[in-house]
């Protein structure tokens, strides 16, 4: 059974996702680098509606500007021959020795005003392409050694940097907002706000906090062996999922980007039901791209990259159906119901209650049947297994 992808399923790819030709720590590329011209053309006959890049995913590192005047001429040929529009754009402040110690956060002055303008320059090509978000992701702002860094200091720039960006975005007027991407480990030994968490504690102490949010990875939340379905719903309380990171990891270890369900599934059905049907009493919703940070494999040819990129949108969409049948279900209704599960959504206190009405409430306290009432069960092994049965498609 496939499911084939259209516009409005707004699925986005990153063309260093696809364009990964495969060189890892261990071994040299398994496969040709691509054109992303090519991406743009592959990726939209697939059936996706965004693409997102690095500056240096489009433009080589060190071109000219006549060579980056003609290659972003040509981008933009392709993005208006397919309709593929750019929906996020980041900066890569990673690849070269130059940010060996970060950008942001270097120990090294010079190479944290150099990063700063290499980020702002993108900035105006992301409001030049018409893109909704600008990530941050901060692979190289760490360390491996708890000397190497004064902590403190390292905060206070990291929040100076993307203050001073965010300023930008609103004096010039672009319509951007900046989602900065967690991970806790690798490259460095330790990342700064290596969590949903972490990054939602230093967004609160920035100027500009309200034009800064959050692009969190599957794979990155669950290498902390964290739950991403209940990260993101953080950031959805918070006010702060600007944008998402779909894809697949098993378990504690190196950052495997596998595709999305090729990880943990039943995990990826959770964030699926989460992402398109709301929580179960509402709240905010997410309703940005889905976007899959992934890597194809370096076991696959070139074939093989455009299955792998088929395999995530297709995924994606078998679970939307699973989830959907789900929350449809009438035993699932009357399950949500019995675990208390919407009972949840009530506040503790009444309409007009205060604190002082419930210490004079002798049946919440005094009179309370407590042993009774610990002795309930939730039921939640069964709404498990319901929603088990609906993701493996027995139901
Ligand atoms: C890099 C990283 C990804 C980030 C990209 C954005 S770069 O590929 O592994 O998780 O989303 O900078
Ligand atoms: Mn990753
Ligand atoms: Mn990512």
């Amino acid at each position: 059974m496939t499911r084939t992808p259209t516009r409005e399923d707004k699925f986005s790819f990153g063309l260093w996702t696809v364009g990964w030709n495969a060189q890892d720590q261990f071994g040299s590329a398994s496969r040709p680098e691509l054109d992303p011209v090519e991406s743009v053309h592959r990726l939209a006959e697939l059936g996706a509606a965004h693409v997102t890049f690095h500056d240096d995913d489009v433009v080589p590192f060190g071109s000219s500007a006549a060579d980056r005047d003609r290659i972003l001429e040509r981008f933009k040929g392709a993005l208006a021959e397919t309709g593929i529009t750019v929906e996020m754009v980041t900066t890569n402040t990673f690849s070269h020795p130059i940010f060996k110690d970060g950008a942001f956060t270097s120990n090294d002055r010079r190479v944290r005003r150099y990063g700063l303008r290499k980020v702002v320059r993108n900035v105006d090509l992301a409001a030049e392409l018409g893109a909704d978000t600008f990530v941050m992701w901060g692979g190289r702002e760490g360390a491996e050694y708890d000397s190497a860094k004064d902590l403190y200091a390292a905060h206070e720039r990291y929040a100076e940097g993307i203050d001073t960006v965010a300023a930008y975005i609103k004096e010039k007027g672009y319509g951007l907002r900046i989602a900065i991407e967690p991970k806790p480990n690798e490259p460095r030994g330790d990342i700064l706000l290596p969590t949903i968490g972490h990054a939602l504690g230093l967004i609160a102490k920035l100027e500009h906090g309200d034009i800064v949010g959050l692009n969190p990875e599957t794979g990155h939340e669950q290498m902390a062996g964290l739950n991403y379905t209940t990260g993101i719903a953080q950031a959805l309380w918070a006010g702060k999922l600007f944008h998402i990171d779909l894809n697949g990891q098993r378990s504690i270890k190196y950052d495997q980007d596998l595709v999305f369900g090729h990880g943990d599934l039943f995990s990826a059905f959770a964030t699926v039901d989460l992402v398109e049907n709301g929580f179960p009493a509402g709240g905010p919703r997410y309703d940005g791209p889905r976007h899959f940070d992934y890597k194809p494999s370096r076991t696959e040819d070139i074939a093989g990259v455009w299955e792998s990129a088929r395999a995530n949108m297709a995924t994606y969409l078998l679970l939307k159906e699973r989830a959907q049948a789900f929350r449809a279900d009438p035993e699932v209704q009357a399950a949500l119901e019995e675990s208390g599960v919407l009972e949840l959504a009530q506040p503790t206190l009444g309409e007009g209650e205060t604190l002082a009405d419930l210490l004079a409430d002798r049946s919440a306290f005094e009179d309370f049947d407590v042993e009774g009432v610990a002795a309930r069960g939730f039921g939640f092994v069964r709404l498990n297994q319901l929603a088990l049965e609906h993701a493996i498609g027995a139901r």
